[in-house]
């Protein structure tokens, strides 16, 4: 077992015994919209907002959202493991930032990898409207990662890319992608991520639950926080209407769960698709879903559908953000 390996198994392990493992998913609790909702929800209100813009729901006011869920004694622990992370981060990559919308799904399949890996992150939030934090960058879109200064946009070629990077040609597990993985990582960008968000904004009192996030997050004044919340989830809950009918369907909590149990069924009762441990499709499906998880849609989905087990198999596995501050 290499020093990578043996710390995030170590990191794991300490995660599961002092029961943190929720605290993870409490952090994402947040509000997420597609690129086309995204777009929408921009043109519509980015005018009235400026820089604290109602579409900067997805920022957190900085990088320590979740922690404020956090006993002292996790605070501790954590800070340790801060500690035994930083060799880590030498070793592999010096420097990693993820610029990100605090709750979109294709930024947290790469945290979910990020965090798998053991590899400490920044995280630079980018506001929806101005995007001045990407200036820099002819890709507009979220997420951006740049690794030792080089940038790299796209989930799916993120992740790829960092996997090469750590699985070096004729590498053990450099060849370990099977045609299974691929095509259950297709799913997700090409079917899951297009039932969440007709699900979290399904109604108005849902719509204002993903919003709630806005009341204890960002650096807003009261009244932008007001009308953030108000705003934002009716606006979104419009767009959610538009998506349901863009991609054809009718009943979007059936489709969320049906979702869910053909996740499941692909698992052919292994704790993972990829068997003994989550590979590259358990990663990205949990990504994707650890922003819902706590809200109504994602409550729904744990009751109604067999989808809990391996999702808390996978928060232990996953195990606490590797998000650094700035
Ligand atoms: N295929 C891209 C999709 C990225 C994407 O659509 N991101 C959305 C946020 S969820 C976005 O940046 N939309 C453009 C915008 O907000 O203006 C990926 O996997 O990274």
């Amino acid at each position: 077992m290499n020093r990578v390996t043996r710390l995030a198994a170590l990191r794991r392990a300490a995660a599961t015994a002092t029961s943190l493992s929720q605290t993870g998913s409490l952090q994402q609790a947040a509000p997420f919209s597609s690129s086309a909702s995204s777009h929408w929800f921009s043109g519509r209100f980015g005018g009235n907002f400026g820089s604290t813009s109602p579409a900067s729901h997805y920022l957190p006011s900085n990088g320590v959202a979740g922690t404020m869920f956090f006993s002292v004694a996790a605070a501790t622990s954590l800070s340790q493991e801060a500690h035994a992370k930083e060799p880590l981060q030498s070793q592999i990559f010096k420097e990693v930032v993820l610029y990100q919308y605090e709750a979109c799904p294709f930024c947290n399949k790469v945290k979910a990898f990020l965090d798998y890996y053991d590899i400490p992150y920044k995280v630079v939030e980018v506001n929806p409207i101005s995007k001045k934090e990407i200036k820099w960058s002819d890709y507009k879109k979220v997420p951006i990662l740049t690794v030792d200064g080089e940038p790299m946009n796209d989930s799916s070629v993120i992740i790829e890319s960092l996997f090469k990077r750590m699985h070096p040609e004729g590498s053990p597990g450099s060849s370990t992608n099977t045609e299974d993985e691929k095509k259950w990582v297709g799913w997700v960008n090409g079917h899951l991520v297009h039932v969440l968000s007709p699900n979290i904004y399904r109604t108005a009192g849902e719509a204002l639950e993903s919003f709630d996030y806005i009341a204890s997050h960002g650096n807003f004044s009261f009244t932008e926080k007001l009308v953030a919340k108000y705003a934002g989830a009716t606006a979104m809950y419009f767009v959610a209407k538009k998506l349901k009918k863009k991609y054809n369907i009718t009943d979007e909590r059936e489709s969320l769960y049906q979702s869910a149990d053909t996740w499941v069924d692909a698992l052919k009762g292994q704790p993972f698709l990829g068997g003994s441990k989550p590979n590259l499709a358990d990663l990205a499906v949990f990504g994707v879903l650890r922003p819902i998880r706590h809200l109504q849609s994602g409550r729904d989905m744990v009751e109604h559908t067999r989808i809990g087990d391996w999702y808390s198999r996978m928060e232990k596995a996953v195990g606490e953000s590797c998000r650094v501050t700035a």
